[in-house]
């Protein structure tokens, strides 16, 4: 497990003037120069459940964080009581910068954007090849949240015992994003978990897709069942007799080999905060091609260079198709 040491913080010494004299005078704030690291784990209605070295500690924002709030994946922090003892709370008095954020809103029309999880490296895109239904839109969306967001995408495909993956790979061949197939069998005979396991190594995985994919149960075949019960799974049962998962959750994979951040199903991933032209960024082998597009260019309006470039031979047609579709997938309505 990876560990957080003691944070020193310089920019809580601010000089301002003083209102009603012209003497400048210094405002002295707490310093929080006792803090300690912390990453936060899961976030249950403003309380946030953190690591803090070994200790799974409680902890609220402070009110000097204003309306900042900190999200699963974060790395933060906190001052106050950190024993990790019953009926302790910390104060989280700082949020460090974020290498990675997931967003979604919850539809395109809605400005309003969500951080799904901070810091996580890989997003798993997970869809059950029937029970539910595979559904490619959905699918695409969260490839371009992944691409926006800097996270590099994991194609999980579940329930082969109940259909085959064939249609979904001839879709995605060509993105070349790399995928597990896996079934209920193999998730009983530990080969699933094997499988999975290697595609995670050392990284930060988040798990995100539609309500009952088989997200959580994938993560728990990943992580020990001690090192689950550390945090308290928060779930709830589903009209239907199923549990479903109602937070995120971060937990650690044996080992020194990583995260895993299972995360509520969604309906949908509302695209509206983002910018079309950070997702040629992953297509690498497109991106010299766009040196001659008009300014502020989508890539998929008819004065875009793409088309001739690729014309003339420097890339795979397929490639700029694929890319096309995950553009276009902005500007669709969803649920078809
Ligand atoms: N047949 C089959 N069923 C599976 C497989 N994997 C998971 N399931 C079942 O699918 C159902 C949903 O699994 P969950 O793991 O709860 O799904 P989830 O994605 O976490 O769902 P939410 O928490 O609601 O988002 C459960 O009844 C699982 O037993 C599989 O490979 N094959
Ligand atoms: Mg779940
Ligand atoms: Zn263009």
């Amino acid at each position: 497990m990876r560990r957080y040491g003691k944070h020193t913080d310089e920019d809580d010494i601010r000089t301002r003037p003083n209102r009603r004299g012209n003497r400048p005078r210094t405002n002295i704030r707490p310093k929080h120069e006792d803090a300690a690291e912390g990453l936060v784990l899961t976030v249950d209605r403003g309380r946030l459940t953190c690591l803090v070295e070994d200790r799974v500690v409680m902890a609220m924002k402070a009110r000097e964080l204003g309306r900042k709030a900190a999200v699963v994946g974060d790395r933060v922090a906190l001052v106050g009581d950190l024993s990790g003892r019953k009926d302790t709370l910390a104060r989280i008095v700082r949020i460090q910068e974020r290498e990675s954020v997931l967003r979604r809103t919850a539809d395109d029309d809605d400005p309003y954007e969500r951080v799904v999880v901070a810091n996580a490296d890989q997003l798993a895109i997970v869809t059950a090849l029937a029970d539910p239904e595979p559904r490619p839109r959905l699918i695409d969306r969260c490839l371009v949240a992944a691409y926006d967001g800097g996270l590099e995408p994991l194609l999980v495909m579940t329930k082969s015992d109940l259909a085959p993956p064939d249609k979904l790979l001839e879709l995605y061949g060509d993105l070349d994003i790399p995928y597990v197939v896996t079934s209920r069998e193999e998730l009983e005979n530990g080969d699933a978990a094997d499988r999975v396991r290697e595609l995670l190594d050392g990284r930060i995985t988040a798990f995100v897709g539609h309500s009952g994919v088989g997200k959580t149960t994938l993560v728990n075949a990943l992580v020990p069942e001690d090192r689950r019960r550390t945090t308290g799974h928060v779930n709830a049962v589903t009209g239907r007799g199923r549990h479903t998962t109602t937070s995120a959750l971060a937990l650690p994979l044996a080992g020194d080999d990583g995260w895993v951040i299972d995360t509520p199903g969604v309906r949908s991933f509302g695209l509206a905060h983002v910018d079309p032209s950070r997702v040629i960024h992953a297509f690498p082998d497109l991106e010299p091609g766009t040196a001659d597009c008009p300014r502020a260019c989508s890539h998929d309006e008819p004065d875009c260079a793409l088309d001739a470039w690729v014309e003339a031979g420097h890339a795979d047609p397929a490639r700029l198709y694929s890319l096309r579709r995950l553009l276009a997938t902005r500007e669709r309505t969803e649920g078809d």
